[in-house]
Formats: C-alpha cells, structure tokens, sequence
C-alpha cells in the first residue's frame, strides 16, 4: 500500500503572543478555583503572558454565557475560557441551569466567532466533580485553557490558508495560469 501523506489542518499549543478571559464561577468555589488555577497554569506552562490573561468572575454557572459573551464581543481576546461547577442537587435548579449554561457557551462562540472553551462541571455530587478538579480523572481547567489555546491557533491557521489562497488572486496572470 503507498503511504498518502494525510493533510490536515491543526491548532498548535503555542499561547505566545494571544490574549486570554478566563470567566469563573463562584457558586462551587472549592472546586471552581482549583479549575482556575489549573487553567492559569495551563496557558502559562503554553507560553501566555501574565498580563495577557484576565479573570472574570460571575456569580454562578449561569451568568457565565452572558459574561462570555460581552468579553468576547470587545474583540480583545483570542480565546474566552469558561469555568464552573454544576452539581445536581435535590431541586430541579440544576436541570434548569445546565443546558442553558451549555447552550448559552456554545452559542457566543458560533455568534461571535471567538474561540471559548467549555470547562463547566456537571456532575451528580461533590466527589465527581472533585476527581474532575485535580483528583482521579484529572483537571477540567487545564483541558479546558489547552483546547483555547489550540481553537485560537486553529482559527489563525484556517483564516491564514483562506487569505493565501485569496492572495494566489493578485498574482501576475503568467503565475495564474495553470
Ligand atoms: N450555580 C453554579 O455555578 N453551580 C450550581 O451547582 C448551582 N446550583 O446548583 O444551584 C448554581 N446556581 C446558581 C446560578 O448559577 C445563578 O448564579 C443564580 O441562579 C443567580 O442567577
């Protein structure tokens, strides 16, 4: 069989140079700032200045969609993160909040085309969401600043190919002609 060599586009992690908003929960705070810390972490280990991240700090998962969006509407940030804790508790509070958290995320990102990486716990109870904290199934924050990071260099990379191929359109006619 020929080796085919597989073209795909990627996001390098690489968060030199880009500017980060890291919106965070309160509500949940135990866990929500160990997601913080391991999100700061996370971009700083990937090359972000200090100065290029800024926290954002809302009451509970469920002012984080609006929060998100008005920062990613300023066109100042290359990436929005967010962070929260969802633990479904005797009431039916949880089910109300958690698909309009999710669904308000994802609907800035598609609306504004700004890159926002989801890293909300919804979990049943404490214990989940602290394996997802630091514990046993790792650190939602890190995952959640990493997955920016590549969204912000795969926007750069998909938009950089677009403008080349864009740019093939003011070559001289002898170069145009195939
Ligand atoms: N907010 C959370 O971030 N996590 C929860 O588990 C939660 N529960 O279960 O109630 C929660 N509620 C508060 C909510 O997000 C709003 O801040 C509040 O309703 C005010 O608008």
């Amino acid at each position: 069989m020929t080796k085919r060599r597989l073209n795909a586009i990627e996001g390098n992690l690489s968060a030199a140079g880009k500017r980060f908003a890291v919106v965070v929960a309160r509500f949940n705070s135990f866990i929500t700032e160990r997601l913080l810390q391991s999100a700061w972490d996370g971009l700083l280990r990937s090359g972000a200045a200090k100065k290029n991240i800024h926290i954002v700090r809302v009451p509970g998962a469920f002012e984080i969609p609006s929060a998100a969006r008005t920062l990613a509407e300023t066109d100042k940030y290359d990436a929005i993160i967010c962070l929260g804790c969802l633990i479904r508790g005797d009431t039916a509070h949880y089910d109300v909040i958690v698909n309009e958290v999710t669904r308000g995320i994802g609907q800035s990102a598609q609306e504004t085309g700004i890159p926002h990486a989801f890293g909300v716990l919804t979990c049943e109870n404490l214990e989940q969401a602290i394996d997802r904290a630091g514990l046993k199934m790792g650190n939602k924050g890190f995952e959640a600043a990493l997955a920016a990071v590549e969204m912000a260099n795969l926007k750069k990379a998909v938009v950089g190919r677009w403008s080349l191929v864009v740019g093939k359109c003011n070559l001289p006619a002898r170069k145009r002609k195939r």
